[in-house]
């Protein structure tokens, strides 16, 4: 990512004053600098009610895994309490988890699903 600072400076002391005595000049600095954006985990969380299938549905169809890396997320989940289903930019995993709940809240399911900066 790159990105623009600009940087205005009209109290600067060196010396464009008009005749009032007030500083005029103005100093723009451009810098360049390349920035990785921030990136987030989507975590599922384990309960004792949502269907393990539902589940694999969850991870297939939001997060693309195969039918065999879901049953293996899912089985973590179950059995570890907690488990990653992918990593994502800021605004790609805000929309995962909120796609997740949406998804679970409609079939009346309790799953819970968050993110976390990695
Ligand atoms: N523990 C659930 C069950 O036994 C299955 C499950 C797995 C639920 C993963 C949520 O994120 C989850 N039906």
């Amino acid at each position: 990512m790159l990105e623009n600072n600009i940087t205005a400076n009209a109290s600067g002391s060196d010396d464009f004053s008009d005749k009032s005595g007030f500083d005029t000049d103005l100093d723009v600095k451009t810098k360049q600098k390349s920035k990785r954006p921030a990136l987030y985990r989507v975590i599922l969380l384990n309960d004792d009610y949502t269907p393990m299938e539902f589940v694999v549905y969850i991870l297939q169809e939001l997060f693309h895994k195969s039918e065999e890396e879901a049953m293996i997320i899912m089985l973590t989940v179950h059995n570890q309490g907690a488990g990653e289903c992918g990593i994502f930019p800021h605004e790609i995993a805000e929309a995962k988890v909120a796609q997740v709940i949406a998804k679970a809240q409609k079939d009346q399911h309790p799953l819970k699903c968050f993110m976390e900066k990695q």
